[in-house]
């Protein structure tokens, strides 16, 4: 019989392999995948491209890429139910994100708060990927056609001018990508540094007390949450008050997105207890939802070829299930399309003919250097 069904609203979102996957990476992203693997069809990816930006060691992009898709299973992708791929094994993402480089403009780039941040922090190594990393990043959304890209706070500028790239092409050459929503979560959207909480945990910080890892020891995660900044509040008061307290809202936050509790239910249980009782109540908390996931993913690491199978699958799946054809962004709407500015009828530079073996160009992404071998022993 045929399937009648109304086809899945898409979803897509990738995380860069620049250090372990922190507390933040969890509750701002990976947690809000896993719950929706049931309603949409989903596509989430290794963005060992956009790693790039920053130096790396070659072996240790690989580990912490192959790391980062052993969590995301233990967090709770089914890879029976998401897709789950490594970026650059779908060569399109290069090839796309070139042709959308050209239709992304300068000024927009600039204006971009995490460029603006990232060349502070890494000032000796600004380049051109870490400036044209959102053009990249809208190949990665546009070519999958999604509906929604779920991202943390942070990431909602990028989405934003993806939306604005796709809209761009699409007035001049015809209806082409569809227009993405970002999707951001309630509670954990941005979670921030537990000594610094006036700055998001990031994965590439420095190790210490301000940043919990997914892979992290109770023990560790109890201590730093223990030592985390709250505030001079003589009487230690548990409330919801980000501007004057961003510390305890921090925590109150974390609290939030890990047990399901409101903010006035966390006020009430904690009323009059301090933050003496606050802080390991916390930290209790996240080691209790940690603890599966960790164990889960030691487990998946020391299983080689399940991981190796996962590349493939998820290499193989990825370009062709929903994702949209080449010969749509390079024919640009094939046999020439009214041009809607100028009323010009165009053909585009880049047209080939869709049947023809040959391509556009090729694009071989074998170089060795990051290619994928497992180099894990
Ligand atoms: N602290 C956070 N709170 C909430 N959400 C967060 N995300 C990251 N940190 C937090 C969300 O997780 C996804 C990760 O995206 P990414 O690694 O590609 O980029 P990022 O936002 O730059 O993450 P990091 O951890 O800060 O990485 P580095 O240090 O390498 O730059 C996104 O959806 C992000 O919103």
């Amino acid at each position: 019989m045929e399937n009648t069904a109304p086809a899945k609203k898409v979803m897509l979102s990738g995380i860069k392999p620049t250090g372990d996957l922190t507390l933040g990476s969890y509750l701002g992203a990976i947690k809000n995948w896993a719950e929706r693997a049931e309603q949409y069809d989903c596509y989430y990816f290794m963005a060992d491209l956009h790693a790039l930006t920053t130096r790396n060691d070659p072996a240790l992009l690989r580990r912490r890429t192959l790391e980062q898709l052993a969590q995301y299973v233990a967090c709770g992708l089914d890879p029976e139910k998401n897709t789950l791929f490594i970026q650059s094994h779908v060569p399109a993402h290069v090839e796309l994100g070139w042709v959308l480089n050209c239709y992304t403009m300068f000024g927009e780039l600039s204006r971009m708060t995490q460029f603006k941040d990232k060349s502070a922090k890494n000032a000796d190594n600004i380049n051109g990927g870490l400036f044209t990393y959102p053009a990249l990043m809208a190949a990665d959304i546009l070519l999958y056609q999604p509906d929604y890209v779920p991202v943390g706070e942070d990431q909602k500028q990028h989405v934003e001018l993806t939306r604005d790239v796709a809209q761009r092409f699409n007035n001049l050459y015809g209806e082409t990508f569809k227009i993405p929503e970002p999707f951001v979560p309630k509670v954990g959207a941005r979670v921030m540094d537990l000594l610094n909480p006036n700055s998001k945990m990031s994965k590439s910080d420095e190790v210490g007390n301000g940043r919990v890892v997914i892979m992290e020891a109770p023990e560790d995660i109890m201590r730093k949450f223990k030592r985390a900044v709250t505030d001079c509040d003589t009487e230690h008061c548990v409330r919801y008050d980000p501007e004057n307290k961003p510390g305890v809202a921090n925590l109150m936050s974390i609290y939030a997105a890990v047990t399901g509790k409101t903010f006035p239910e966390i006020e009430l249980e904690f009323d009059g207890l301090g933050y003496g009782a606050f802080k390991p109540a916390v930290g209790e908390a996240v080691v209790e939802t940690l603890r599966p996931i960790r164990e889960e993913a030691q487990k998946i690491m020391k299983d080689k070829a399940y991981l190796e199978t996962l590349c493939k699958t998820g290499a193989e799946r990825a370009p062709c299930a929903r994702s949209i054809r080449r010969s749509d962004w390079y024919r640009l709407r094939g046999k020439g399309t009214e041009n809607r500015e100028s009323g010009i009828r165009s053909e585009s530079p880049l047209a080939t003919d869709s049947k023809s073996p040959a391509r556009a160009y090729t694009l071989s992404f074998h170089f060795s250097l990051f290619a994928f071998h497992f180099s894990l022993s």
